[in-house]
């Protein structure tokens, strides 16, 4: 039994893997349901091009739908006004404003996928064919940094209904208080000390986890039979296929 079991309870068998308990209050009642197409959106500055460009060339091959943001310099998608941390993919900001702004424009229903620029998917998506609001991707065990906690924010799934757009609110503004969209997500999700301030309608939503090594996999060496999405995050950058001498 890894760290993530212990932790969390099972909750169904997917196509990226077990599908874990997230709620912070009690476990949601998972559903199989008929899913539509998956809509994919990432951003990315002048700084972050290259990647991007990357990742919209892979989708295009995968015939994937997508969308992208501008903040500044992409010289393609949608032009958004948003804060980048300094630190380059460390920490978005705007990321929730991104989603929120993505989701407006989509019918209710619709699951939607954020990808940092940084990550590249090796296997075609598929929706994730449960009745899920939210679905996050959690390292194999808790990161010693609160920042990082259990939450990888480079891949997130997300429904569109009122319910996740209250979610995004409280990210919102949490993200602006503790000054980064992960360590907000943490901080909602998995801070024992948060827990009595939480407003009740996140008892009713149905948040849910899959394994990092199979939809955001960051780790150099890979346990995972199948991983459908790869995160070239700061520390294995090197390791991105745009890095990646060519072989003669
Ligand atoms: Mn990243």
């Amino acid at each position: 039994m890894n760290a993530r079991e212990r932790n969390f309870q099972k909750l169904a068998y997917t196509e990226y893997g077990v599908l874990y308990d997230q709620n912070p209050f009690n476990s949601p009642e998972i559903k199989k349901i008929k899913e539509r197409q998956l809509i994919v959106i990432s951003a990315a500055n002048r700084e972050h091009k290259k990647y991007a460009d990357f990742l919209k060339g892979r989708l295009s091959k995968m015939s994937t739908k997508f969308r992208f943001f501008d903040l500044g310099g992409l010289m393609y998608g949608k032009p958004f006004e948003g804060a980048v941390g300094k630190i380059p993919f460390q920490n978005i900001p705007c990321k929730p404003h991104i989603v929120e702004e993505a989701l407006s424009r989509l019918p209710q229903g619709q699951l939607l996928l954020w990808l940092d620029s940084d990550t590249v998917p090796e296997l075609p998506l598929k929706p994730i064919y449960y009745n899920i609001d939210i679905c996050f991707s959690l390292r194999r065990s808790r990161s010693t940094n609160a920042k990082e906690g259990w939450i990888n924010a480079g891949v997130i799934f997300f429904r569109n209904s009122p319910k996740t757009m209250e979610f995004i609110k409280l990210w919102k503004s949490l993200t602006n208080i503790v000054k980064g969209d992960q360590a907000a997500l943490n901080y909602i999700l998995h801070q024992e000390k948060f827990r009595r301030s939480l407003p009740t309608f996140l008892r009713s939503m149905r948040i849910v986890g899959l394994p990092t090594d199979s939809i955001n996999c960051f780790y150099a060496e890979s346990l995972a039979s199948e991983v459908y999405i790869r995160h070239y995050k700061t520390d294995i950058r090197h390791l991105h296929p745009l890095h990646k001498p060519v072989l003669k």
